[in-house]
């Protein structure tokens, strides 16, 4: 997984908005976001993290056009949409490349992850982050989850600024 700060310039999200100013592993986990490359063929070492962090359960999602059919417009444009969740959102990425932006507190600037097969994501409940496909228009993923998966969007806006999750989020972040 390569992180930069996104460009900011306006156009295709699907190109790689690089501006050229790397992210350390030290700042992603600062703001609470954690990756690993497990190589697709020892794709048995994700039942290692997933009992260490107990994930639960895990379903997999294609994100093509032939995968999401109709809806598939629709859940590209809420994809990208700033939001977050009540839980842990975590991806193993095993076809396919995509982006995931999350935003770095305080200064509030998106910082891009650029995910490929084998890379594995976990970004913390409460932060807020969009994801969009590369050029390649294709990932296929692996979603792990706790118990019920907890996933729905809550876009960015004055009442998701006060939800627990988020003020739980930034409250970790003080103290670290
Ligand atoms: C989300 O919640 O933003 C997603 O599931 C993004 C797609 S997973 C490759
Ligand atoms: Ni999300």
């Amino acid at each position: 997984m390569r992180a930069y700060y996104f460009d900011d310039i306006p156009g295709d999200k699907r190109l790689l908005h690089d501006s050229g100013n790397p992210v350390s592993d030290n700042i992603l986990k600062s703001i609470g976001v954690l990756h690993w490359h497990i190589p697709t063929s020892q794709q048995d070492q994700i039942d290692t993290v997933a009992e260490e962090r107990s994930y639960k359960n895990r379903d997999t999602i294609t994100i093509t056009k032939q995968g999401l059919g109709d809806l598939y417009e629709a859940k590209l444009k809420s994809f990208y949409e700033e939001h977050m969740h009540e839980d842990e959102e975590i991806r193993y990425i095993l076809e396919g490349s995509g982006f995931f932006d999350v935003r770095e507190h305080p200064s509030d600037s998106w910082i891009r992850c650029q995910l490929d097969a084998g890379d594995l994501l976990v970004l913390p409940a409460g932060i807020y982050h969009r994801f969009t496909l590369d050029e390649n228009n294709s990932i296929k993923a692996l979603r792990l989850f706790k118990d019920e998966p907890k996933w729905t969007p809550l876009n960015r806006g004055g009442s998701t600024d006060v939800n627990p999750y988020r003020v739980d989020y930034l409250k970790s972040l003080a103290v670290n």
